[in-house]
C-alpha cells in the first residue's frame, strides 16, 4: 500500500533521457556479466561439468560392488584397493562414513568417474588439488577424469554428515 497512488496512465508516459541512459547502462552491464559467466565456465579454472542421472541407491550399491569385485587388487585397513582399466567406469560410493574404494590410476589416462551417495549428503573433496563436489543422495554424477600428475592423493568428505564425518578419508594413488 502506498500513501498516494500515481496518476492514471503513468505507465505510458515517456521515460526521461537520464532514465533511458540508466536502463541502457544496466542492460549492458547485466548482459556483459552473463557472457562473462559463460566464458569463465569455458576458460576459467572451474570444476568440470558433470552429467547427472538419478539412481536407486540399492542398485548403485550393487553396481559398485560388482566393479570393486572385478578390479580389486588388494585391501588397506579394510578398504578395497581397486585398479580400474583406463577408459573405463569408476563407481565411487559415499555413505556414512566412508568413500570407497581406494584407487590406483594411471597418469594421463581418462576415466569415467561416477560419484554417488547411498544415504545422505556428502562431499567429494580431492586434495591437495582442491577439486570439490557436493554429492546429493540418489544421484549419479559422471565426470571425465584424467589425472595429470602422479602421486598420492586424498579424498575427503567436506559436507558434515554425522558423528563419523571426519573419518571419511579415501586414497587415490596415481602411477606414472
Ligand atoms: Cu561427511
Amino acid at each position: 500500500m502506498t500513501l498516494s497512488s500515481p496518476k492514471d496512465g503513468w505507465y505510458f508516459l515517456k521515460a526521461a533521457k537520464d532514465e533511458k541512459i540508466y536502463i541502457a547502462i544496466c542492460t549492458i552491464v547485466s548482459v556483459g556479466l552473463f557472457l562473462l559467466m559463460v566464458l569463465w565456465h569455458i576458460w576459467g579454472k572451474q570444476n568440470p561439468s558433470s552429467t547427472t542421472y538419478s539412481i536407486i541407491p540399492d542398485e548403485y550399491r550393487q553396481i559398485h560392488e560388482k566393479f570393486v569385485e572385478k578390479y580389486k587388487v588388494g585391501e588397506e585397513n579394510g578398504v578395497p584397493v581397486v585398479k580400474p582399466p583406463p577408459g573405463g567406469d569408476v563407481f565411487m560410493l559415499a555413505q556414512q562414513w566412508s568413500w570407497r574404494p581406494a584407487l590406483i590410476l594411471k597418469k594421463g589416462q581418462e576415466y569415467r568417474f561416477h560419484l554417488a551417495s547411498v544415504d545422505t549428503l556428502h562431499g567429494f573433496s580431492l586434495q591437495p588439488i582442491n577439486m570439490n563436489y557436493v554429492v546429493y543422495p540418489e544421484y549419479d554424477y559422471i565426470l571425465t577424469f584424467r589425472p595429470t600428475s602422479s602421486g598420492d592423493f586424498r579424498l575427503f568428505c567436506n559436507e558434515f554428515c554425522g558423528i563419523g564425518h571426519h573419518t571419511m578419508i579415501d586414497k587415490i594413488l596415481v602411477e606414472e
